[in-house]
């Protein structure tokens, strides 16, 4: 198995619900290591640069209106297959699909308003990572 990192945002819809701590529980139980973090607001280029690859899906503009409604949590995750094991985590897409226990399904309420962001692979980890965090404010252990 790789050890892997992966870049995960906490949402403005969880981190206005204030569970920050309890979705951070869930990454240490599973043996991901946050080994980055910042709180940040981000502007409207910024989420627009980050969502980039949906920019010609009809959720596009919605989306990045919900990405900068209010501050996120943004971190690295590092692990064994941590980029799989946090979209295990995260569940579905749209958390009436996302199964029991999963962080979608326990703290989402829309396909919009879906509390968790994770990498879906390794090339994308990297240049998400990238986007937030210069190699000095990463410390993997
Ligand atoms: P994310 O990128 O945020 O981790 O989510 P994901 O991989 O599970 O889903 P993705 O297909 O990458 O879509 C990015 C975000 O766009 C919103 N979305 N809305 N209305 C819709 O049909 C729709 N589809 C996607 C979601 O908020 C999703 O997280
Ligand atoms: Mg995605």
């Amino acid at each position: 198995m790789a050890v892997e990192r992966t870049l995960s945002i906490i949402k403005p819809d969880a981190v206005a619900k204030n569970v920050i701590g309890q979705i951070y529980s869930r990454f240490e139980a599973a043996g991901l290591n946050i080994i980055a973090a910042r709180m940040m607001h981000l502007s409207r280029r910024e989420a627009e640069a980050f969502y980039a690859v949906h920019r010609e899906r009809p959720f596009f503009k919605d989306l990045v209106e919900f990405m900068i409604s209010g501050p996120v949590m943004v971190q690295v995750l590092e692990g064994e297959n941590a980029i799989s094991k946090n979209r295990e985590l995260m569940g579905a897409t749209d958390p009436r699909k996302a199964e029991k226990g999963t962080i979608r399904a326990d703290f989402a309420a829309s396909i919009d308003a879906n509390a968790v962001h994770g990498s879906d692979a390794p090339e994308t980890a990297a240049i998400e990572i990238a986007c937030f965090f210069p190699t000095l404010a990463i410390f993997s252990r």
